[in-house]
């Protein structure tokens, strides 16, 4: 048996309750082949495989906090730190009842390649916690962000390993925290990203992943000798990427016609009204059910359906496996061009080589929402010369990184023969860099 093949089947019968970290590590695994099977006996004396499926440090831990009743709940927190090869741990908090140690490794292990991609000094960690922010008061959350913080700030630190925002977790969030971390370690730095831009944030770090993914969907279509002008657009979710995901397209010359959050979707054939939109999110934290009330023009459906919509371009923004070999089958038959993910692995396996295979653009995830974790890199330099930079300056730097991304990744599946998947692109050019540290910093 291969060693790639060998290591998979280890991961599997370890992690037999994990699937969506199977998920993630039997994709990157099989991708990175070529480079594996190429010196694969030095790789499996060395154990490379077996250090990167593995994480450096999984830190689990109780979170009490007391509500508006003065009742106690108790919900589990969780800090993976993966892979710190090309730099300190660097990856989001997930606040949502889904969240377990499964779902916070696969997240972590694809912000290792993630990082990598972005060109920048960050490895990859991931934490949360499965509290649901869902209808809490400001002091609940506060109450829960401090329970959180006082036991998260023993592992963290500004050179050591520095969490963001993910679902759940947005600038509230990260205030509440960095509040807590300040007051018990008695350091101001930036152990944080996505901080307000009173205490330390970067300018442009909320746009950054929308923002980013938009970048690189336009480079991609301009290089097919395309552009986003004139294209319609379908989104789903209705957070932090999709809101910006949708202010870039439309800035793009694209006309956006859906959104949805975890209980319905809106279609607008107006196009999206982002400026409602993040009233009703940003502002008011309400149902998008509250969208047509504005809009009589807009449809709004419980459930799902955003894929059922005749688009040119797909763009997944809310949730891991929301867009199933259903939904890709619906993409392909009314004509997509491109799929590009704006959430964590939002496709499913069997959906990715459907709109593969059916001659569909798509770029995972781990490449084209990595401006926001890029975004956060800034935001560190930034904090770290104790200066901060203007919107344009963290703009054109982050669209400049998501435009070099695309033909690292464009490139890495030409040089190694899988010329236009994107997936095998981003796992063999986010591995490169990632083995070249961890060869070269020896068995740690
Ligand atoms: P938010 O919490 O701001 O928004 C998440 C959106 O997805 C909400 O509209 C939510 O609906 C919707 N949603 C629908 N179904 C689900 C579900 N089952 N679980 C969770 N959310 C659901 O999160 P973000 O916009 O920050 O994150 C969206 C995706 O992008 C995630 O996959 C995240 O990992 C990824 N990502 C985020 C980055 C960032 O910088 N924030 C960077 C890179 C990737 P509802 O409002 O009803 O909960
Ligand atoms: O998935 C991600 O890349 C994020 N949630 C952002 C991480 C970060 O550190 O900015």
């Amino acid at each position: 048996m291969s060693y790639v093949d060998e290591v998979i089947e280890q991961v599997t019968v370890k992690n037999h309750d994990e699937p969506e970290f199977l998920q993630a590590v039997r994709e990157v695994l099989d991708s990175i082949r070529p480079i594996i099977d190429a010196d694969e006996q030095r790789f499996r004396r060395d154990a490379v495989l077996e250090r990167l499926v593995n994480p450096e440090r999984q830190i689990k831990f109780r979170v009490p906090w007391i509500d508006d009743n003065g009742d106690v709940h108790v919900n589990t927190g969780y800090r993976v730190q993966f892979n710190s090869a090309i730099g300190p741990y660097k990856g989001g908090l997930r606040l949502h009842p889904s969240v377990n140690i499964g779902i916070i490794k696969f997240l972590g292990f694809e912000q290792i390649f993630k990082n990598s991609l972005t060109g920048l000094p960050i490895g990859g960690g991931k934490g949360g916690s499965d509290f649901d922010p869902k209808g809490k008061s400001d002091r609940e959350i506060m109450s829960f962000c401090q329970s959180f913080m006082t036991e998260l700030c023993k592992y963290i630190g500004a050179d050591t390993d520095i969490p963001a925002g993910d679902i759940g977790t947005g600038g509230r969030e990260i205030g509440f925290m960095f509040g807590q971390y300040k007051r018990l370690r008695n350091l101001f730095e930036g152990t944080l990203t996505g901080k307000g831009l009173s205490f330390g944030g970067s300018l442009a770090r909320t746009e950054a992943t929308g923002y980013g993914l938009l970048y690189l969907t336009d480079e991609l279509l301009r290089c097919h000798g395309e552009s986003l002008e004139g294209k319609t657009v379908v989104v789903s979710g209705a957070g932090n990427v999709a809101i910006y995901a949708i202010e870039k397209a439309q800035q793009l010359g694209a006309k956006v016609v859906t959104c949805s959050d975890s209980t319905g979707w809106v279609y607008d054939p107006d196009g999206i009204d982002v400026e409602l939109l993040k009233d009703i999110k940003e502002v008011r934290r309400a149902r998008l059910s509250e969208y047509k009330s504005s809009r009589p023009n807009a449809e709004y459906h419980e459930g799902r359906g955003v894929w059922s919509v005749k688009c040119d371009v797909a763009l997944p923004c809310a949730t891991q496996n929301e867009l199933d070999v259903d939904d890709a089958k619906a993409l392909v038959a009314n004509g997509v061009t491109a799929v590009c993910e704006g959430a964590n692995m939002p496709t499913t396996e069997a959906a990715t080589k459907y709109l593969q295979d059916n001659g569909v653009y798509f770029v995972p995830g781990k490449a084209a929402n990595a401006g926001g974790v890029a975004t956060s890199a800034l935001e560190m330099s930034q904090n770290s010369e104790r200066l901060s930079w203007s919107f344009e300056e963290v703009d054109s730097k982050l669209k400049t990184i998501m435009e070099n991304l695309y033909h690292n990744i464009d490139n890495a599946a030409k040089r190694y023969g899988f010329e236009g998947n994107y997936v095998a692109g981003a796992n063999l050019a986010g591995f490169e860099k990632v083995l070249d540290a961890m060869n070269a910093q020896g068995i740690v």
